[in-house]
């Protein structure tokens, strides 16, 4: 398959991919949704006094903010820092990413002509992002990076709902209710994130993750007829790309199937499902997971002892990439997350 990620011989042969295409590996690899971010005082730091867009558009911030997990943990990937509604923001949406709050979208979504007025995007919208991942591939060496785009659904439920929701509401009375505005709507983002998607792996990028955080709000009939139809488009055109793809939602644990079968290589299981069960449903594709974030809060040895137990569940999978359930949590103690990782390093991937 034609591929533009790094050509590094070392990234190819990196624990992280083998695992993602299902090889066997010389450790179990580990990296953590959200490694960046308010977690680390490094990133606070630099981010003083900066705007979260305007620091996503800025390869020098960028770059230096997707290595300092890199650099502390020693994780087996890095993630590209952005977020999900970057590049609706890069095409000229107005929307901001207010602090404390998540995305805020200033006029949502709720017409034909609102969808239509989204302009698709080029890779000209986003030359930053070209950029700073051709920076961020030469300074990681023979650590593979994360591209990542957010699925139809969730970047639908910000423009419709014009912020974070809870019961995403206002999303599926679209959904229910008028299809042909849910149906463009939801054309225009698949389009868009399999755009950006593709700048990413052209650039370098040698994987990527399809983010579908809110998906789990759908029963699996709904999922099926209203989200999946999108998802598998930007999945498949991602798999033209030659990089592996990861597919993770929150509160899936009824979606795992039917996620596994819009085309990832790797299933992303939250901590609510065992992950025993979370291989089972993945049907003998490599899982991502699954760690409860919230188990950095309580004593080392427990947290340690229970990701023993997911690596131990891991083994069942034919690839298992460790990581947490969901995002590392703004309060958690990075000395916490660097045992973690040299935790799950020590134990044998394939024996107990
Ligand atoms: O490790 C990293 O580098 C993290 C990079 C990253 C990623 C992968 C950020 C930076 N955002 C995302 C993806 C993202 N953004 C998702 C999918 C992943 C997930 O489920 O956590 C979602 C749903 C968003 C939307 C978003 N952006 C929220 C959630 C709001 C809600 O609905 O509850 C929030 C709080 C943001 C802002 C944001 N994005 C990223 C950071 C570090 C922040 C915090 C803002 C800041 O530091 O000022």
């Amino acid at each position: 398959m034609p591929s533009a990620a790094s050509s590094d011989p070392r990234v190819h042969d990196s624990a992280f991919l083998r695992a993602a295409r299902s090889e066997p590996v010389p450790h179990t690899p580990v990296w953590f949704m959200r490694q960046a971010g308010r977690s680390l005082p490094e990133y606070r730091a630099l981010r003083e006094g900066v705007a979260m867009l305007e620091s996503c558009m800025r390869p020098d911030l960028v770059v230096e903010i997707t290595l300092q997990p890199v650099r502390r943990y020693g994780v087996d990937a890095a993630i590209f820092f952005s977020d999900i509604v970057l590049p609706l923001k890069a095409v000229g949406v107005d929307l901001d990413i207010k602090p404390g709050v998540g995305p805020v979208v200033s006029r949502p979504v709720e017409t034909l002509a609102d969808v239509a007025a989204i302009p698709d995007l080029t890779p000209e919208h986003v030359p930053f992002i070209t950029e700073a991942v051709q920076t961020l591939v030469r300074e990681l060496g023979g650590t593979p990076l994360i591209g990542f785009a957010g699925a139809p659904f969730t970047v639908a439920s910000y423009l419709v709902e014009g912020g974070p929701s809870k019961e995403h509401a206002r999303t599926k009375a679209m959904m229910f209710g008028a299809p042909d505005v849910w149906e463009a709507l939801m054309s225009k983002i698949a389009g868009i994130s399999a755009a950006y998607l593709a700048v990413q792996v052209e650039a370098g990028a040698s994987a990527v993750q399809l983010f579908d955080s809110w998906a789990g709000a759908t029963s699996p009939d709904d999922y099926r007829r209203y989200v999946m139809p999108w998802s598998t488009e930007v999945l498949t055109a991602a798999g033209g790309l030659g990089v592996p793809r990861i597919h993770f939602g929150v509160g899936t644990g009824e979606l795992l199937g039917l996620m596994g079968d819009a085309g990832a290589d790797v299933v992303g299981v939250d901590w609510r499902v065992p992950l025993a069960d979370g291989v089972r449903r993945a049907g003998g594709r490599a899982v991502q997971g699954n760690l409860d974030p919230s188990l950095v809060f309580a004593p080392t040895e427990v947290m340690l002892a229970r990701a023993t137990e997911v690596v131990e569940a891991g083994r069942a999978a034919p690839g298992h990439i460790f990581n947490l359930g969901h995002g590392v949590l703004p309060s958690t103690d990075p000395d916490q997350l660097a045992r973690l990782t040299d935790h799950v390093h020590s134990l044998h991937p394939d024996s107990p």
